[in-house]
C-alpha cells in the first residue's frame, strides 16, 4: 500500500510573538478608521497578517547572530564585503550596489539606464518598478504571454515573455530600449515563474538587438523551485544552481532583500558592466548612502548575506512554496476562485469571479480585502484596479484584467493551523459574498495610490 508520507518545515520555533484576536466590533471600527484600506490598518488590529511577504520573514538564529557582528563603519564596512561576496557567489554578478530596499535599486537603475522617450518591455508591470521607469522618462510595455492575464489558465510558466511581441517592440524602437525588465517570479500575475528556456530565448533575442536584460530577482529562489518541479531540463538540479544559471542569462538585477533573502530590510542593484556600476555608485551617494552601505546598517547587510544562502536551501524553498500551496489547494477544493496555478509567495483570489455583482469601477478586490479582514482579522492586499493606478497620459483608471486579492505568506512565520483559519475565514466570506458592497474612493494620493488611498462603501 502506498501510504502518504508528510513532510514538515525544516526548522523548529525558538522565539514567538503573541498575536491579538479582535472582536467583530473592533474590526468594524478599525476598518472604517483605515478608510477600507488594509494598508492603513494598525498591525495591532490584525490577527493573521498576510498583507505581504516583504520584510516580514522570521530570521534564523544564524541571521540574528550575524547581526551582532555588523560592522557599522561609515565607510568600508566589513559587512558590505560579506554581502558583496554572497551576491557574487550565489547570483554571480560582479558589481554590487547596496540600497535600502528594492525600490532604491529600481530608482538608481532607472536613472542610470533610461533616457526620456525610451520604451521598457517587461513581463507584466510591478507598481514601484514601472513608476521608477516612468519617472525616468520611459514608457513600460507589457510583453508577458496572454495566459498570464487569465486567472484560470493553468499554464505552468505564466511569467513567460511573448517572444513575438518582444521582437516586434525591439524592431519598432531601435536604440530606444535600454533593457528588458524581467521578473522572476511575476508578482502581479500571482507569483508565476518564467522558464529557463523562455529566459534564454529573451536573452538571445535582446542580444541581437543590443539590449540588456535586467532581472527583478526578488523571488528568484521561488522561481527556481517551479523550474525544478516543472521544467524537464531543470528537474533534480539544486535550487542554488538553477538560480545561478537564471542570473547568468541577465546583465544585472534589482533585488528586494525583504523577500527571498529573508531579511526585514535591504536590497541591492547588481550588474556585470563596470560603467553602469560606476554611474550607479555615483547616484547612490545622492539618494541612498555611501557605496558600502547604501541605506542599510552593517547588521542589515549581515542578515541579508546569511539570508541569501539560507534562501537557496532546497528544503527551505520546498517548505516555503509548499505552505503557500497547502493554503491554495484547500481554498480551491472549496470552490473559491483563485489564480491558477498557485504561485510562490501567496494565494491570489480572483475577485471578479468571487464578487461578480461588483463592477471593476467599484473596486471588487479592495472590497473583498476589506470583507476578509472583517470576518476574522486576516489582512490581505488588493491587486487590481486600485494598484494599477491611473494612466499618466489620460489620467483615467487603468483597468487590469486581473482583479485580485493577495493572501501573501511571510516566510517561516505561520503554521499550518494559521493557514486553516485563513482558508475557513475566506470560505465564510465566500458563502456570504452577495452581501459585500463595492467601494468608492474618498482620497487618492498622486503616486502608488493603493498605499494611502481611502474608500467608503457605496451605500455609505
Ligand atoms: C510586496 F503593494 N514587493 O509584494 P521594496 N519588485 C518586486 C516586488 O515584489 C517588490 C519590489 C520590487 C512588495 C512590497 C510592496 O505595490 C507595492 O523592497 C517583484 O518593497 O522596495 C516589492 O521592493 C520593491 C507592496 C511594494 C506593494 C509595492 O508586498
Amino acid at each position: 500500500m502506498d501510504r502518504k508520507r508528510s513532510w514538515a518545515e525544516p526548522f523548529r520555533i525558538k522565539v514567538v510573538e503573541p498575536v491579538r484576536m479582535t472582536s467583530a466590533e473592533e474590526r468594524r471600527r478599525a476598518l472604517a478608521e483605515a478608510g477600507y484600506n488594509t494598508f492603513l490598518l494598525r498591525s495591532r488590529d490584525v490577527y493573521i497578517d498576510l498583507l505581504t511577504d516583504s520584510g516580514t520573514s522570521a530570521m534564523s538564529d544564524r541571521q540574528w547572530s550575524a547581526m551582532m557582528i555588523g560592522d557599522e563603519a561609515y565607510a568600508g564596512s566589513e559587512s558590505f564585503y560579506r554581502l558583496e561576496a554572497a551576491v557574487r557567489r550565489f547570483y554571480g554578478y560582479e558589481h554590487v550596489i547596496p540600497t535600502h530596499q528594492g525600490r532604491g535599486a529600481e530608482h538608481i537603475l532607472s536613472k542610470v539606464l533610461i533616457h526620456a522617450g525610451d520604451v521598457v518591455p517587461g513581463n507584466m508591470y510591478f507598481t514601484t518598478t514601472r513608476l521608477h521607469q516612468e519617472l525616468a522618462g520611459a514608457q513600460f510595455v507589457d510583453v508577458i504571454i496572454p495566459e498570464a492575464h487569465d486567472a484560470a489558465s493553468n499554464h505552468p510558466f505564466k511569467g513567460n515573455v511573448d517572444l513575438e511581441k518582444l521582437e516586434r517592440l525591439l524592431i519598432a524602437h531601435p536604440g530606444k530600449v535600454p533593457y528588458a525588465s524581467i521578473a522572476a517570479t511575476v508578482n502581479m500575475a500571482g507569483g508565476q515563474p518564467i522558464s529557463m528556456e523562455n529566459l534564454r530565448a529573451v536573452r538571445e533575442l535582446t542580444r541581437r538587438h543590443n539590449v540588456r536584460v535586467i532581472l527583478d530577482a526578488t523571488r528568484i529562489a521561488e522561481n527556481a523551485y517551479f523550474l525544478q518541479e516543472r521544467e524537464p531540463s531543470q528537474a533534480g538540479r539544486p535550487i542554488a544552481d538553477i538560480v545561478k544559471d537564471t542570473c547568468a542569462l541577465s546583465d544585472g538585477c534589482t533585488m528586494s532583500a525583504k523577500k527571498d533573502p529573508l531579511a526585514n530590510i535591504g536590497g541591492f542593484l547588481a550588474v556585470n558592466d563596470a560603467e553602469t556600476a560606476e554611474a550607479a555608485r555615483n547616484l547612490l551617494v545622492i539618494f541612498e548612502g555611501l557605496h558600502t552601505y547604501g541605506g542599510m546598517a552593517g547588521r542589515d547587510m549581515e542578515a541579508v548575506a546569511v539570508g541569501i544562502e539560507e534562501s537557496l536551501h532546497d528544503d527551505h524553498i520546498r517548505a516555503r512554496v509548499g505552505q503557500v500551496r497547502y493554503l491554495g489547494e484547500k481554498m480551491a477544493e472549496w470552490g473559491i476562485p483563485l489564480v491558477q496555478p498557485i504561485g510562490g509567495h501567496g494565494v491570489f483570489v480572483d475577485a471578479r469571479a468571487f464578487l461578480p455583482h461588483i463592477t471593476q469601477e467599484h473596486y471588487p478586490a479592495q472590497a473583498l480585502a476589506a470583507a476578509i479582514y472583517l470576518d476574522a482579522g486576516v489582512r490581505s492586499m488588493e491587486r487590481g484596479a486600485v494598484s494599477a493606478g491611473r494612466d499618466p497620459e489620460t489620467g483615467r483608471d487603468r483597468l487590469p484584467k486581473l482583479e485580485l486579492v493577495r493572501l501573501t505568506i511571510p516566510r517561516r512565520v505561520y503554521t499550518q493551523a494559521h493557514m486553516d483559519v485563513v482558508a475557513e475565514s475566506v470560505l465564510s466570506v465566500y458563502e456570504n459574498r452577495d452581501q459585500v458592497k463595492g467601494l468608492r474612493i474618498t482620497y487618492e494620493p498622486k503616486y502608488l495610490r493603493f498605499f494611502q488611498a481611502r474608500f467608503e462603501p457605496l451605500d455609505a
